[in-house]
Formats: structure tokens, C-alpha cells, sequence
């Protein structure tokens, strides 16, 4: 069901939220995030913010139930594999990559192991919230692996005995370093994306699109 305002998701709360919102409000946006709702109208433009839980994001775009989304290319692109394995809707349009929410997605193991290349996972257990980019990599280096599915603590998974290996976002290193991990492999290099829903818009939904990216344009420009 498409409506005449324009709806974008964003993270409620989270890592990418308070950027995304500074995003958007410094694009021309008056929006008032007080309370609990998921749905806050701008006051100023036919727009509304989606306020969801990220995982949900690149679904929301794929089945064009939203317009806009503000994600993670390590979730977005998770979750496209996911999704085209399962012969679900998976496309969607990148109509720019943002200036925050930078980390990499990166292969980890024992600090005290040696590590000579990917070949040293042979017939290792990954631990990973990523199974779709862990094996996509693992498939291209020609290494077989099996996975072990966790959505948080990752990174106690080796000392925990349930993994040989990690595979986890990464910014500073100082998680991998408290857990007496080392980073072995860079997977992944991701940012905050936005993205677009394929498909038909209404020709005034096309210009506010178009009159967003101009002003995220200058408000990018101007921070460099
Ligand atoms: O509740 P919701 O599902 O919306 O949020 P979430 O908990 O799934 O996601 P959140 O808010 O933690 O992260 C959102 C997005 O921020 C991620 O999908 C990434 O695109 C981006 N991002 C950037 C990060 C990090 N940096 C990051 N460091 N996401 C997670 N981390 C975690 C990482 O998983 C590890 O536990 O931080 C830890 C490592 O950090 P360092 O600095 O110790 O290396
Ligand atoms: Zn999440």
C-alpha cells in the first residue's frame, strides 16, 4: 500500500539512529521524535519516518513497503543473500553511501594461533551473525567451513567452546582485543547506505527524493 507521503525507515535506536536523524533534520526536515511512536509525520514535507529495529530495514525497501531506508551495507547486503537464496524480493537502488557507521566485518580467532591465510579455517566453526557473507567468502577463497549461528555475543563463542573462529563487525578492535582475539581477514568494509525501493514513484515523489539528495549533497560537502 503506497501512500501520497514519502516514508523513510530509520534505525529507532541504535548505532546509525542519532546520525541519521542530525542527516535528516540538517536536510530541511522538522520532525519531533518525542516518545514511543513508529511513525513520526514531519512537520514541514509531505514525510514519514519510519523509527524500526535495523534488521528490518532492508526488507522493508525490498518488498516496497517503504520508500527510503537508511542501513548498514553489512545488514543490507546480508540480508539481499538471505533473501535471493530464498527466491524473496531483493532488489533495491544505493542512492548514496553516508559518512558514518564505517566498521568492517572482519574473520577472528585466538590471539595465540598462527595464521598464515584462509586456509587455515579448513573445517573450522565460525562463529557469526553473518552466515550469507561468511560463506560467500569462504566460497570464494575455496574454503569450507561450518557456521554457528549467534545474534550477540559473537565474540565470546572461542572461549566459550562453541566456535574455532569469529566472524563480527569491527570498529576500534578493542572488543576483539578484551576477548583475546586477532583480527585475521577483512570481509566486509561497510557504511551507512541510502537506499531506494525499485519501482514506480509519483512524479512529486520523485522531486522531494531528487530535493533530498541535493540537500544531503551540501550538508555532506559542507562537513568535508
Ligand atoms: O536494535 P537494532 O537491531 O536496531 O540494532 P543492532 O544492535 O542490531 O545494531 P547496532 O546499533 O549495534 O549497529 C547498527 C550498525 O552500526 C551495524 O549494522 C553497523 O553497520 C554499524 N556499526 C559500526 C557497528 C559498529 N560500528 C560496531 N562496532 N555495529 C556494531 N559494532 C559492534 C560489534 O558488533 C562489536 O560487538 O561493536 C563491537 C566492536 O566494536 P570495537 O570498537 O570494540 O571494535
Ligand atoms: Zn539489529
Amino acid at each position: 500500500m503506497q501512500t501520497q507521503r514519502l516514508r523513510i525507515a530509520i534505525q529507532k535506536k541504535g548505532r546509525l539512529s542519532k546520525e541519521c536523524q542530525d542527516l535528516f533534520k540538517r536536510c530541511g526536515i522538522k520532525f519531533n521524535l518525542m516518545g514511543e511512536r513508529l511513525v513520526v509525520h514531519a512537520e514541514n514535507m509531505p514525510i514519514d519516518l519510519l523509527l524500526v529495529r535495523d534488521d528490518d530495514i532492508p526488507g522493508l525497501i525490498m518488498d516496497g513497503v517503504v520508500d527510503l531506508g537508511v542501513i548498514g551495507e553489512n545488514e543490507l547486503e546480508e540480508v539481499g543473500l538471505e533473501r535471493a537464496a530464498l527466491n524473496e524480493p531483493c532488489d533495491y537502488t544505493k542512492l548514496r553511501r553516508l559518512d558514518f557507521g564505517g566498521c568492517r566485518l572482519s574473520i577472528a580467532i585466538d590471539k595465540d594461533e598462527q595464521y598464515t591465510g584462509p586456509r587455515d579455517l579448513q573445517g573450522k566453526r565460525i562463529a557469526t551473525t553473518y552466515p550469507q557473507l561468511v560463506k560467500r567468502y569462504m566460497d570464494e577463497q575455496g574454503v569450507e567451513f561450518s557456521p554457528c549461528m549467534l545474534n550477540g555475543s559473537v565474540e565470546v563463542a572461542p572461549r566459550a567452546g562453541l566456535a574455532d573462529a569469529i566472524c563480527d563487525l569491527v570498529s576500534t578492535g578493542a572488543t576483539l582485543e578484551a576477548n583475546g582475539l586477532k583480527e585475521v581477514e577483512v570481509i566486509l568494509r561497510s557504511k551507512a547506505v541510502l537506499i531506494q525501493r525499485t519501482g514506480e514513484f509519483s512524479a512529486d515523489k520523485q522531486a522531494l527524493i531528487e530535493r533530498i539528495l541535493t540537500r544531503m549533497q551540501g550538508v555532506i560537502q559542507a562537513k568535508e
